[in-house]
């Protein structure tokens, strides 16, 4: 029996994907949707509406009641469950759930005739989860940045500079704003942690790969940094779990799982990771040279690393990967989101979309937009701001083409200070189908650009994740070349080649995007002059 189960609570919806290890195939592969599915939590997109903006809480209960669901609908769908070895997860990094000292009680003695969501909801200190969405914490950022000695001293102690959705932060609002609430809170998980934990029917601990995500974990010692934890609230050492390595079993399933579903008392439950470093595995990227651009409800943009090399300007993380080295991550918010607004704006369909853009040249006559609908995270850019230069916001084609390059252009600006020419790119998430916003992308990154064939690269992470744990701990440990081939390969007839003449016009049009991005954002000079230069020189 090889047969292991990765699941993937996300933003929008929890995921799984069985594999038959040995056989290198997919089982199953299903998505329970919060939106459709359980739209009486009132998070149709998975969030909780509030009247700030700036505020993205989730309900913690709806990723429960998704996991009950999940797994009955896996068993409609002809998987035996108890044929899983073992379990492993991806987490929506940074955000947290906040559990009462009745939480371990109510872990151990799950009764399966009752609801899970039914079961926890006593054992919550708080009844919402600040999630990586979340933007409202600027001023606790401010006083940690301080506490620690600068953005560059925080960014080189927790791989990181302080960011809002990070959960320090978000910690140190909730003991500031409900501190009779942060008193009663005995355990801070993060939602990988609190999954594997209901998962296990014990407090599960935190991984290398998403602690690095909170600003309160020394990326080289792998422990809490006493500094960062005393910037961040008093007592908080006590109520976060201890730090694991990724392979870490962290026990036998909970009873709950093998009378409801018919699990195996024996299957075992691997730690989660957060869903970046479990999508580093889903796409294979076990050593460096080549990065991975997911193109989902936001953007992220990361690669294998060997050695912690962090930015100190703010612009992008490292975690732990978790093979035990080191990954780099940027996140940009306005991915799909700036895509569909644009489309929809002009009320186009994706196929319209593409056709725009295979009918429009690169570098787009100078025409540039800052497509910051919502705030973005890379650049920090903390209310929404949509610019145009040379552009006019008539334009149809002009304006797809624009959100395009300025998307593609901002990654490859951000990236720099990772200092590693990329050659090779592998696409994924829900925009990687469009093979015309490939094409921009291996323009402008000058480099090969390869699709996926499996959609769910955190899912299949987790169970590629869940298959490695399970066979170390039984002596067998195999080699993480051996864990992800022929699973996390790239289709090779998908192959997008850059143009070189495009690649000629893209440096200058860079120089042209960073001009007009400092302007906006840094007080930078007026862009008309670095606009003009790039026509002359694009001819
Ligand atoms: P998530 O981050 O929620 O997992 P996905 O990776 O599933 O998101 O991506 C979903 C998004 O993919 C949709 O919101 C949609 O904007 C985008 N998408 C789907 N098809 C296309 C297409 N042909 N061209 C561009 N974007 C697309
Ligand atoms: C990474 C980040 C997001 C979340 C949700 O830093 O905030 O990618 O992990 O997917």
């Amino acid at each position: 029996m090889s047969i292991y189960l990765g699941l993937d609570s996300s933003t929008q919806s929890l995921s799984a994907l069985v594999i038959d290890f040995e056989a290198r195939k997919i089982l199953a592969d299903l998505s329970i949707s919060f939106g459709e599915r359980l739209p009486q939590y009132g998070c149709p997109k998975g969030v909780l509406p509030h009247e700030d903006p700036a505020v993205a809480h989730s309900d913690p209960l709806l990723w429960l009641a998704a996991l009950d669901l999940l797994l009955a609908e896996l068993k409609a769908r002809g998987i035996e469950p108890g044929r899983i070895e073992a379990v492993a997860g991806s987490g929506q990094q940074h955000g947290s759930v906040y559990l009462n000292d009745r939480a371990r009680d109510v872990l151990a003695s799950l009764k399966p005739r009752r609801h899970l969501a039914d079961q926890l909801k006593p054992a919550l200190s708080r009844s919402t989860s600040p999630i990586w969405m979340d933007f409202s914490t600027g001023r606790q950022c401010a006083e940690i940045t301080e506490a620690l000695g600068g953005a560059g001293r925080v960014a080189e102690l927790t791989g990181s500079s302080c960011f809002e959705r990070f959960t320090g932060p978000q910690i140190r609002k909730f003991w500031q704003t409900e501190p009779a609430r942060y008193e009663k809170t005995a355990r801070i998980h993060l939602v990988s942690s609190f999954m594997a934990s209901v998962l296990a029917g014990r407090h599960a601990p935190i991984d290398f790969g998403d602690g690095a995500g909170m600003n309160l974990m020394d990326l080289r010692a792998r422990n809490w940094s006493a500094a960062a934890l005393k910037a961040t609230a008093p007592g908080l050492k006590a109520r976060l779990p201890r730090l694991a390595s990724s392979d870490t079993i962290v026990g036998r399933i909970s009873p709950y799982f093998v009378h409801r579903y018919g699990f195996s008392p024996r299957a075992r439950i691997a730690a989660w990771s957060g869903d970046n470093p479990c999508s580093l595995i889903g796409v294979g990227l076990i050593s460096a040279g080549k990065v991975c651009i997911s193109l989902g409800t936001s953007d992220t943009y990361f690669g294998f690393m060997a050695k912690p090399h962090v930015s100190t300007k703010g612009e992008g993380h490292v975690f732990g990967s978790p093979t035990g080295d080191f990954m780099s991550l940027i996140c940009f918010l306005n991915g799909s989101l700036a895509r569909e607004r644009v489309r929809d704006q002009y009320g186009l369909s994706w196929a319209q979309f593409s056709q725009v853009l295979r009918e429009t040249k690169p570098g787009n006559g100078g025409a540039v937009l800052l497509p910051y609908f919502a705030p973005e995270i890379t650049p920090n850019v903390p209310s929404p701001q949509v610019r145009r230069y040379g552009l006019d916001a008539s334009d149809v084609k002009r304006n797809v083409r624009a959100v395009i390059e300025a998307q593609m252009a901002s990654m490859a600006l951000h990236a720099r200070w990772m200092g590693v020419k990329t050659r090779t790119v592998y696409a994924t998430g829900g925009a990687s189908a469009n093979r015309e916003i490939l094409q921009v992308m291996a323009n402008l990154h000058d480099a090969e650009v390869y699709q996926f064939p499996v959609g769910k690269s955190a899912a299949l992470g987790a169970a590629l994740r869940a298959a490695h744990a399970s066979l170390k701990a039984d002596g067998k440990a195999r080699p993480w070349k051996e864990i992800v081939a022929g699973f996390a390969e790239p289709v090779a007839e998908s192959r997008v080649r850059p143009d070189p003449a495009a690649v000629r016009t893209y440096r200058g049009f860079l120089k042209l995007y960073e001009a007009c991005e400092a302007h906006a954002l840094r007080g930078g000079e007026d862009p008309a002059g670095a606009r003009e230069r790039y026509r002359r020189t694009s001819g």
